[in-house]
C-alpha cells in the first residue's frame, strides 16, 4: 500500500507542480524533504522508549527520514532534568541532541515550567515563595545553559491556563506558591540565558476558539500584556490533542479556528506551532477504514493551516507509531500517522498531498536565518530553472497581515462548485482534475466550455486542479 501511494505520490507531484519543481531526492519525497522546501519543520518526537534502545531500526530510519524537528517525550522535563535539588541530569537530553545534529534537525525543549512531572522535593517549599523563585531561575539557567545554541526552542511555560474557564490553573505549585508572574519571570530568565533561543508558551484546546471564554482567547490576551510589557516570548504552542469523537461532530475543536488564533499571533509578531498533534478515537471502538480517511482529512486540514499561515513554523506530532503512544492513558487510540507496524496511515498520505499542494513559491518561511536544508542530501537547485528565490521573507518583526494569502502565478479565472458541476468563471477551455484527500487522482477532464460535469464522484472533499497554458490552479471544493 506504501509503495503504490508513494509512487502515486512522486507522479502527482510531478504533474502538479512541473517536472523542473522536482528534484531528485523527491522521487521519494517525504514529509521532511516537502517541508524543507519550504522553509518549514515536520516533526515527532523521540518517544521514551527511544532513549533506552528499546525501539525497532525502522522507527528511527522513518524519524529521521521523514522529520527535521524532535522533541524529547519525557526526557527534558524538571522530574528527568533536575531529580534532586541542584543535581542535574542531562544524559538522555545529551543523546537526542546529538541525534538532531547528526540528522540534521531542529530541537525543541520541552518544558521548563510545568505543573506537572515536577520532582516531590520542590513540592517541599510550596510556601516559600522567595525559596521556589529561586528554585526557579536556578533550573531554568542551568538547563537552558548547558543547552545554548542547540535547543533551537523551549517550551518556557507549558499548560497555565485552566481548562474550564478562562483563568489559570491554580494548583500549579509554581502558581500557587509564586503567583502567574513566575511566567514572566520564567521567559526573561530562559531569554537572558540564550537570547537567540525562540522561547514559548505552550498548551492545549487552543484549537477550540479564540473568544474570550475560550482557552486561546484567555491565551492570546496574557500574550498581547507580554509583548506590550517586552516579555520575550516568541512563540505560542498548539498541542492540539484533538479527539475524533466519530459522532455528528466529529472533531472537538477546529484547524480553522487555530488559523484565526495565528493571525491574531501574527499582529504581535508572535509565531504559532503546532507542537504536539495528535487526532484519537475512543479507545475500544472498532476503527474503520472510512474513520481513517477522515482521521486523514483532519490531519490534512491542520496541514493547510500551517502551511498558508505565515507566522506558523513547526508542525509536530506527538508519536511516530500507534504501538508506541500515550493516548492509551486518555482514553483515545489510533492518533498517529503510523500503524503498529509503523506503515503508513492514510493520514501520512494525507500530510503529503497538503504539501504538494501548496507550492514552494506560496509557502512563506517564518525563519529570519536562511533556512538549513539537510546537509545529507545533495543540492539539486543549481540546474533547476523553476528553483525557489532562496530568499527568505522575515514576517517576524512586523505585521504579517498582507503576506497572509502569499501571492503565486494563478490562472485568473474563479471556479465553484454548483451541486455536480464545476463552473470555471473567464475561462473556455481547460483541462480539469481532481484529487481525493490523500492525494490519488480521482477525476480527469477537458472543459470546453466553462463547466465540468463531475461525474462518478462520491460527495466529500476534493482538490480540484485546473491547468490552462502552463498556468495552473488548485482549489479545494466540497461535493454535496
Ligand atoms: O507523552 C508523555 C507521557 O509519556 C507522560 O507519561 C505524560 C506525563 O504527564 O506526559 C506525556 O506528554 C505530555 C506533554 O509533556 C505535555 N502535553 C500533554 C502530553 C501528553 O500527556
Amino acid at each position: 500500500m506504501h509503495k503504490s501511494h508513494s509512487a502515486m505520490a512522486a507522479i502527482l507531484a510531478a504533474t502538479l507542480f512541473g517536472a523542473g519543481a522536482v528534484s531528485a531526492y523527491a522521487q521519494e519525497p517525504t514529509l521532511r524533504s516537502l517541508a524543507e522546501e519550504r522553509g518549514r519543520y515536520v516533526g515527532a518526537i523521540l518517544n521514551s522508549q527511544w532513549f533506552g534502545g528499546g525501539l525497532p531500526g525502522d522507527y528511527e530510519k522513518i524519524h529521521k527520514t521523514q522529520f527535521n524537528v524532535v522533541v524529547a517525550e519525557n526526557e527534558m522535563k524538571f522530574d528527568a532534568t533536575e531529580p534532586q535539588e541542584g543535581r542535574f541530569n542531562y544524559g538522555n537530553g545529551d543523546k537526542m541532541v546529538k541525534y538532531a545534529k547528526a540528522n540534521g534537525m531542529r530541537v525543541r525543549g520541552h518544558a521548563l515550567a510545568w505543573h506537572s512531572q515536577v520532582p516531590n522535593w520542590v513540592n517541599n517549599y510550596k510556601n516559600d515563595k522567595k525559596k521556589l523563585l529561586a528554585v526557579l531561575k536556578n533550573h531554568i539557567e542551568k538547563v537552558v545553559g548547558h543547552w545554548k545554541g542547540q535547543v533551537d526552542e523551549w517550551d518556557v511555560v507549558n499548560e497555565a491556563v485552566s481548562n474550564n474557564e478562562p483563568m489559570w490553573r491554580s494548583y500549579s505549585v509554581w502558581y500557587q506558591g509564586i503567583g502567574p508572574e513566575f511566567i514572566d519571570s520564567a521567559f526573561v530568565w530562559a531569554h537572558a540565558v540564550d537570547p537567540d533561543a525562540e522561547l514559548c508558551y505552550n498548551d492545549y484546546n487552543l484549537e477550540q476558539g479564540i473568544s474570550p471564554k475560550a482557552k486561546a482567547g484567555f491565551v492570546l490576551e496574557q500574550v498581547k500584556r507580554w509583548v506590550a510589557n517586552g516579555i520575550p516570548i516568541t512563540c505560542v504552542g498548539s498541542q492540539t490533542h484533538v479527539e475524533d469523537t466519530t459522532t455528528d461532530k466529529h472533531f472537538i475543536g477546529s484547524p480553522d479556528s487555530l488559523r484565526a488564533f495565528a493571525r491574531e499571533l501574527a499582529k504581535l509578531g508572535v509565531k504559532l506551532n503546532i507542537t504536539e498533534l495528535d487526532i484519537g478515537f475512543k479507545s475500544g471502538i472498532n476503527v474503520s477504514s472510512a474513520d481513517l480517511a477522515r482521521q486523514g482529512r483532519n490531519y490534512r486540514e491542520y496541514m493547510d493551516v500551517f502551511l498558508e499561515e505565515p507566522n506558523m513554523g513547526t508542525f509536530l506530532i506527538w508519536g511516530v507509531s500507534d504501538k508506541w503512544s500515550w493516548l492509551g492513558g486518555l482514553n483515545r487510540q489510533k492518533g498517529l500517522i503510523y500503524d503498529d507496524n509503523l506503515r503508513p496511515k492514510p493520514a501520512f498520505d494525507s500530510l503529503m498531498a497538503s504539501l504538494k499542494e501548496h507550492p514552494v513559491e506560496s509557502v512563506v518561511s517564518p525563519y529570519k536565518q536562511s533556512f538549513i536544508p539537510d546537509t545529507t542530501k545533495q543540492d539539486t537547485t543549481a540546474n533547476d530553472s523553476t528553483a525557489k528565490d532562496t530568499t527568505v521573507k522575515d514576517t517576524t518583526t512586523k505585521d504579517t497581515t498582507d503576506a497572509i494569502m502569499p501571492s503565486v502565478a494563478r490562472l485568473p479565472a474563479s471556479l465553484h462548485v454548483a451541486g455536480s458541476v464545476l463552473h470555471l468563471t473567464g475561462m473556455a477551455s481547460a483541462r480539469v482534475d481532481l484529487f481525493d484527500m490523500q492525494g490519488r487522482p480521482v477525476f480527469s477532464a477537458k472543459c470546453e466550455n466553462g463547466t465540468v460535469e463531475l461525474k462518478g464522484l462520491a460527495s466529500g472533499r476534493y482538490v480540484v486542479r485546473v491547468e490552462q497554458n502552463g498556468m495552473v490552479d488548485v482549489k479545494n471544493v466540497i461535493l454535496k
